[in-house]
Formats: C-alpha cells, structure tokens, sequence
C-alpha cells in the first residue's frame, strides 16, 4: 500500500511559514495512487480557506502487515441551532463519557483562545484538565490512517445519509484516537470557515456529530484528546503520529 499525504499553506517561504490552507492524508492501493494524487491537488487549490501557493506531497509505500486494525466508530447525533447551543451539549456529552467538568472547562477555555487554527491536537488529563503534550499552538498531529477499504467505507457512510471528506477524515481519525490506550474523549470543530458541524467522540459512545459548533465563518478551529490519568504520554503520541492504523467498516 502506499501513503500519500500533502500539506498546503499560502504566503509562507518554501512553505514555511504563512497560512495553514489544507492537509490531508490517504492510504491506498498502488493502482489508486495517481488518482488520489490529483484529488488531494485539486483539494489544496480550491479550498474555502484559500488558494495554495505551496503544496507538498509525500509518497510511500509502506507495509499492509505492520498496520493494525480498529473498527470505524459507530455514528450518532445532535441537532444544535447555535454555536452556544452545540457546545453546552458537548460539555454536557463529555461529562456523560467521563470526563470531569473541570477538565471540559480547561478544554473550552483553551480552545476558545486559539488565536490561529491548530494543525493538530492538545492532550489534556481527563480529570485535572491539565495539559500533558508540548505542541503550543501546534498541537499533536494524529497520522497515518485511513479506511481499509474506501467502497465499503462510501456503502455504510451513504446508507447514513452522510458524505463528503470533513466525515470521513474525522470520523477515521477519531477512531484512530479512540483505538488508543489511554484514549477517553475527543472534542473538534473545524478550521473550514464554511464548516460548522463539530463533534465529540470516545470508545464508550462512539462518534457524536453536532450540527452547529461554531460561527459560520470563523476560521479557527482546533482538537482536544482527553486521556485517562497515568497515560504514558509519549507512547500515546507515538501511536497517533507513527502508527499507521486501518480502519475496517
Ligand atoms: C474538520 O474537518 O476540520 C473537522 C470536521 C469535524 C466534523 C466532521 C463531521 O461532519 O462529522
């Protein structure tokens, strides 16, 4: 199989720098890897947070053999009307997963002060709320992953009356995220000014899409993974960042 993933960014030097436009990542078969080349291109040059002027993709084969296996989370979900409205349900569906109310407020707090989006996620203790990665603004970035096989992925998603790449992309990492040990939630909206939808996940409940988490037009988005305490955190970010994880529908 071969990973193909590519970054794109606008007003930075040799793609330092600048705005954050897209990133994405696909593993797939060899036959499909032009195709899936040409999507991610179009994607990066098209994209509702701007037109790249630096895009860079990476091509590897790597091993079916070394990569482990999860299941896709099972979906539900929640009609909100506001942004106020979809994140008073959020903290209230992370309490219900196990999270403690003080650790939800750290959550909200941080995230709502982003002052540009995060590429990738922060890890906050599950209880104490406390911050256990040391990515800034950054965060850590949740890698090498994708469905196993992208048909059976399209049935089941399009029997559910769901479709588009903000799904699958989220819904294939937040099974990665949950496949983790350690893992007990995950709460994200996008950075896609057009996008409002968000959600919160976990292994006990599985994937809950929450119609309205932010203002139409708000470009700053962001991720938090909430683990339980005495996770090894550097094991855990491992496992996100390097492992490469297939997930089966
Ligand atoms: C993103 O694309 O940046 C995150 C999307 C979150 C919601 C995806 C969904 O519609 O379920």
């Amino acid at each position: 199989m071969f990973s193909i993933k590519m970054r794109s960014s606008l007003g930075g030097k040799n793609g330092n720098g600048g705005k954050h436009i897209s990133g994405a990542e696909r593993i797939v078969q060899e036959c499909d890897v032009e195709k899936t080349v040409l999507s991610l291109l179009e994607r990066a040059r098209s994209h509702q947070r701007g037109k790249a002027d630096f895009i860079n993709v990476k091509i590897q084969e790597i091993s079916e053999e070394q990569a482990a296996r999860t299941k896709l989370l099972s979906v539900y979900s929640h009609k909100s009307a506001t942004k106020d409205e979809g994140r008073l349900f959020a903290r209230k569906e992370l309490v219900r997963i196990g999270v403690t109310p003080k650790a939800v407020e750290k959550a909200f707090l941080a995230l709502e002060s982003l002052s540009d989006s995060m590429r990738g996620a922060m890890i906050l203790d599950s209880v104490t709320g406390e911050r256990l990665d040391v990515f800034g603004e950054r965060g850590v970035r949740c890698s090498n992953m994708d469905v196993a096989l992208s048909n059976n992925y399209e049935e089941k998603l399009s029997a559910l009356g769901l479709s588009g790449e903000h799904v699958r992309e989220a819904l294939v990492l937040a099974s990665k995220v949950a496949s983790c040990k350690g893992s007990v939630a995950e709460l994200c909206w996008s950075d896609d000014p057009d996008y409002v939808t968000g959600y919160v996940a976990s292994p006990k409940f599985g994937y809950c899409r929450i119609s309205v988490m932010k203002e139409l037009g708000d470009f700053i988005g962001g991720r938090v993974f909430f683990v339980a305490p005495g996770t090894n955190v550097e094991s855990y970010i491992d496992y996100l960042q390097n492992k490469v994880v297939l997930v089966e529908v």
